[in-house]
């Protein structure tokens, strides 16, 4: 059952009350009423599965879409959906809200699948990827999609988006967090460069930026069409505190997460070193799969192989 705005407000205003009221375990999240279900690391894992079985389906059935990097970054939604963000599924607007911004906008089947488990809105709608009059389009739309919040596709600009949204917390005396995820072949822009200069300038110590290095852009590896090593120094050289994790460990995402909270004067960014098509055999480090659908022969091979 979904709640409105106004009654989601009111089990804030008393959140023992609703928390009781709730079969999910609840965790208060700094100080904050946000319903954040308490996820075990083996249930996240599970729930990570179950994105990516998400993914293969969603594509598909579209028959078009990015099944490889909606793959690679799959635990990185999973700790931030499940563990890290504050935010309240049932008041996706809540101005107090932690913001998650998708810069790599392609892997809009990412975040349509982990904002369903978390309950933005139906699973069942997942089927409806990239269909007529669907709000769940091949790139994400913040005017249409509850959860999503900035309209992405176009390489580059999450970053400097999330640097605004992030001044503004400041302005508004708001101590909400700002995520963003961004591809590596994504770092070839030099918008997020100048983004990177800005936040270190600004002192963003609000704003995350979680590069998934996965090594593959759309036709071929980072190394032969644009080398980006050192990717980490590249960061600390632009006044960023680093961190390096295996992107598909969840512990390392959480413990990174929490470290960039206690960092003070500078941005943080998470390199999270990842597989591309992580999961699924054949479309691990395949950069085939970058930008195609599985047919319906792969599909049932994907998902026998993610059970
Ligand atoms: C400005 C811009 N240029 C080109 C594209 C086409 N495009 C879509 S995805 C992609 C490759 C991105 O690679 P990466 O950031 O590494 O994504 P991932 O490996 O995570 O899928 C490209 C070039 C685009 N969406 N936007
Ligand atoms: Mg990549």
């Amino acid at each position: 059952m979904s709640l409105s705005g106004q009654e989601a407000k009111k089990e804030r205003a008393n959140p023992e009350a609703s928390a009781n009221n709730k079969a999910e375990a609840v965790t208060f999240v700094r100080g904050k009423q946000s319903p954040t279900p308490s996820l075990s690391l083996k249930e996240m894992a599970a729930m990570a599965k179950k994105l990516r079985r998400h993914i293969i389906m969603m594509t598909g059935q579209a028959g078009s879409g990015h099944p490889g990097g909606s793959l690679s970054a799959v635990e990185i939604v999973t700790a931030l959906f499940f563990r890290v963000l504050r935010h309240d599924p049932r008041d996706p607007r809540w101005a107090d809200r932690d913001r998650f911004i998708l810069s790599k906008g392609h892997a809009a089947p990412l975040l349509y699948s982990v904002l369903a488990e978390r309950g933005y809105f139906p699973v069942e709608e997942l089927s409806t990827l990239r269909k007529l009059n669907s709000r769940l389009q091949g790139h994400a739309d913040m005017t249409a999609t509850p959860g999503v919040e900035m309209s992405s596709g176009s390489l580059g600009q999450g970053l400097s988006f999330g640097i605004g949204v992030s001044l503004a917390g400041r302005i508004d005396k708001r101590d909400y967090r700002v995520y963003v995820l961004l591809g590596d072949g994504e770092c070839d822009e030099g918008q997020v460069w100048e983004a990177a200069m800005a936040s270190a300038h600004y002192k963003l110590d609000n704003l995350v930026a979680i590069v998934d290095h996965n090594d593959l852009q759309l036709d071929g590896p980072n190394c032969e069409i644009m080398n980006l090593e050192p990717l980490p120094d590249k960061f600390k050289a632009f006044g960023w505190h680093v961190i390096e994790v295996d992107g598909h460990n969840l512990s390392q995402l959480i413990a990174a997460f929490e470290e960039a909270r206690k960092v003070k004067g500078k941005p943080t960014a998470i390199i999270a070193h990842t597989i591309k098509g992580k999961g699924v055999s054949f479309m691990e480090g395949n950069v085939d799969f970058h930008g195609k659908a599985p047919t319906p022969a792969e599909v049932e091979k994907a998902l026998g192989e993610l059970k």
